[in-house]
C-alpha cells in the first residue's frame, strides 16, 4: 500500500500564478536583480512561488550562491578561502557585511560585493526562516571547508560511493533539507516530510548526481572530477582515458552504472514530491527532477558525454515544464525517460541486467500510483 497522500496528489492540478515580485525595498529590488543575474532558470521559478515562500527561498538561494562563489574561486588561498567558509553563518548576525576579496573574473562576484543588501533582506523574515537558512549555511560551509583543505581529494577526487553520497550531501542533501524545512514552517507541505529527511536527501542527491554525470568533460577540463573511483576504476585506468575514442565502449558502460546509481534516488523523490502540497512548491520541486531524468535520459548511451556537456534541448525543457505542473503529469514524464532508458539500453553492457530490473522496478512503482 502506498501513503495516502500518493493517492490525494495524484488527483490534485496545479496552476501556474499570475502575479510577479513587487520588491517593497530598495534591498529587495537588488535582490531580485542578483536572482536573475546568477540563474535565469531559478530565478524564475522562484518568482513563482507563493509570497510566503518567496522572500525566504530567494533570500536561502543568493546566500548558498555566495557561499559557492567563495568556494569556487580558485584565485583565493586556502588560508583565506577556509577560515571564510567556516565563518561564513555569522556573517548573518551582521548587517553590513561585504566581500570584495574574488577574482576579478569571477562571474557571481557582485553577490558578495552587494551582500550588506542580501542581509537586509534576510534580517526581515521570519525569525524561524532565519534559523533554517543559518543552519543550512553552517553546516555547508563547514562541508565546503572539508573538502578543500582535503589534499587527497583535491588531488584525485572522490573515492568510494559513499564518499561520493557524502559529497553530494553537503552540496546539494542540505540544500534540498533547508528548502524541506522552509516549505513546511510555511504549512505548504505534509509536517512529516520534516522527519523523512531521507526524502529530500534523495532530491538533492538525484540532481546533483545527474550535474556531476554530464559535467564529465568540463570538470576534466577544469582539472577535477566527482564521479567516484569505484564505479569508473571498473572500467579504466585514469578518469581521462574516456576521452579516447578508442575507451568509448567502456566509457559508456561507465556512464550506464552511474546513471544506475542516480536511479536510486527517484522512489524517494517521487514520494517526496507527493507530499508537497501548494501548487507553486510543487512547481519549484518538480521541475528541476524532470529535467534531471531527462538529462539522464540524453547521457545515457550518448558519445558526446567524452566531448561536451550534453544539454538537453530549449523545447523539451518547456515542455517538461508545462508537463510538470500536476503530479500525473510528473509521473507520466518519470515513466516516458525510465523507457527510453530501458530500450537505449544494449544488450551488451555490463549493467544491462540491473538497468533492467531497475527501470522495471520503477516502472511497476509508477504503474501502482496510477
Ligand atoms: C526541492 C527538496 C535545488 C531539493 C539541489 C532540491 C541543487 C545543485 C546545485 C535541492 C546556489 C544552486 C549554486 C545551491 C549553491 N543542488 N547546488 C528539494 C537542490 C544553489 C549555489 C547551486 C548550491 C548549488
Amino acid at each position: 500500500e502506498h501513503p495516502l497522500e500518493l493517492k490525494a496528489a495524484f488527483q490534485l492540478k496545479y496552476f501556474r500564478r499570475s502575479n510577479v515580485a513587487t520588491p517593497s525595498s530598495s534591498s529587495e529590488k537588488v535582490c531580485y536583480e542578483l536572482l536573475k543575474l546568477t540563474s535565469r532558470s531559478f530565478a524564475a521559478v522562484i518568482m513563482e512561488l507563493v509570497d510566503e515562500l518567496q522572500k525566504p527561498i530567494m533570500v536561502f538561494y543568493l546566500v548558498l550562491r555566495a557561499l559557492d562563489t567563495i568556494e569556487d574561486d580558485m584565485t583565493i588561498s586556502n588560508d583565506v578561502k577556509v577560515p571564510l567558509l567556516k565563518d561564513f553563518h555569522n556573517n548573518l548576525k551582521k548587517t553590513d557585511w561585504t566581500f570584495n576579496g574574488n577574482g576579478p573574473n569571477e562571474k557571481d562576484r557582485v553577490v558578495l560585493t552587494k551582500f550588506d543588501q542580501i542581509l537586509s533582506v534576510y534580517h526581515s523574515l521570519k525569525p524561524e526562516y532565519q534559523d533554517i537558512i543559518k543552519k543550512i549555511t553552517r553546516e555547508m560551509g563547514a562541508g565546503m571547508a572539508k573538502y578543500a583543505e582535503d589534499q587527497d581529494f583535491n588531488l584525485n577526487g572522490v573515492k568510494t560511493i559513499k564518499e561520493y553520497d557524502l559529497y553530494c550531501h553537503y552540496v546539494a542533501g542540505l540544500v534540498g533539507e533547508g528548502l524541506t524545512k522552509l516549505i513546511v514552517a510555511a504549512k505548504f507541505g505534509n509536517p512529516s516530510l520534516k522527519d523523512r529527511l531521507v526524502l529530500s536527501e534523495s532530491m538533492g542527491l538525484f540532481l546533483q548526481k545527474t550535474n556531476i554525470i554530464r559535467d564529465y568533460k568540463e570538470d576534466l577540463d577544469d582539472g577535477r572530477t566527482f564521479w567516484p573511483q569505484e564505479i569508473w576504476g571498473k572500467y579504466a585506468k585514469n578518469l581521462s582515458d574516456f576521452e579516447k575514442l578508442e575507451n568509448l565502449d567502456s566509457g559508456l558502460f561507465c556512464v550506464s552504472e552511474l546513471v544506475l546509481n542516480a536511479l536510486g534516488e527517484v522512489k524517494n523523490s517521487l514520494i517526496y514530491l507527493s507530499m508537497v502540497y501548494d501548487h507553486s512548491a510543487f512547481n519549484f520541486c518538480a521541475i528541476p527532477q524532470v529535467m534531471a531524468i531527462a538529462t539522464l535520459a540524453e547521457v545515457f548511451e550518448n558519445p558526446l558525454v567524452f566531448k561536451k556537456n550534453v544539454k538537453i534541448r530549449k523545447g523539451t525543457t518547456c515542455q517538461l515544464i508545462l508537463d510538470a505542473r500536476t503530479y500525473k503529469g510528473v509521473l507520466d514524464i518519470f515513466s516516458h525517460y525510465l523507457r527510453v532508458i530501458h530500450h537505449k539500453c544494449p544488450v551488451s553492457d555490463p549493467n544491462y541486467l540491473e538497468i533492467s530490473l531497475k527501470c522495471g522496478e520503477l516502472e511497476q512503482f509508477l504503474e501502482e500510483l496510477n
